[in-house]
């Protein structure tokens, strides 16, 4: 598998539910390194930049409002084949639906408040990192433990 950099936000219902320790806690143990974090509230253009995939869908207007509503937790996260780990880490969209034991599985129940957000392949990855991070924000230390992890 080759290392790969994934963005992830938790969004503001995962800040508000005093999930943040818990979400990190899971992507550190797991054995992804965190390269770059930050908390921000969300400016419409980022907002719009962000979810231009979806612009003209039906849930598009909320998915702008509710990302800009309140805080967010952007980070990057990097590790082999990151971006399939994460997914998977994150479970499907629709928090009712998603398998417990996933992010959103134990801690979401609908769609549009689903607690995090996670690209979902290397095109995006690469998309969407640079909206939330320069290239200085993101940094190459190396874990002591990256031989066996
Ligand atoms: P995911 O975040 O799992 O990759 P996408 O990319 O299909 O899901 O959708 C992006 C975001 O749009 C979702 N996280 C969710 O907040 C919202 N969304 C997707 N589908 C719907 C829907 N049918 N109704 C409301 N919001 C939706």
């Amino acid at each position: 598998m080759p290392k790969e950099r994934t963005l992830v936000l938790i969004k503001p219902d995962g800040v508000m539910k005093r999930i943040i320790g818990e979400i990190f806690s899971r992507f550190e143990k797991k054995g992804l390194r965190i390269a770059a974090v930050k908390m921000l509230s969300v400016s419409i253009e980022t907002a719009e930049r962000h979810y231009s995939v979806h612009k003209g869908k039906p849930f598009y207007g909320d998915l702008i409002d509710y990302i800009t509503s309140g805080p967010v937790i952007a980070m990057v996260l990097e590790g082999n084949g990151a971006i399939a780990v994460v997914r998977k880490m994150i479970g499907s969209t629709d928090g009712s639906k998603a398998e417990p034991g996933t992010i959103r599985g134990d801690f979401a129940m609908s769609v549009n408040f689903n607690t995090v957000h996670a690209s979902d392949s290397v095109e995006s990855a690469n998309y969407e990192i640079p909206i939330f991070f320069t290239e200085k924000e993101i940094l190459d230390y190396e874990m002591p433990d990256k031989d066996f992890v």
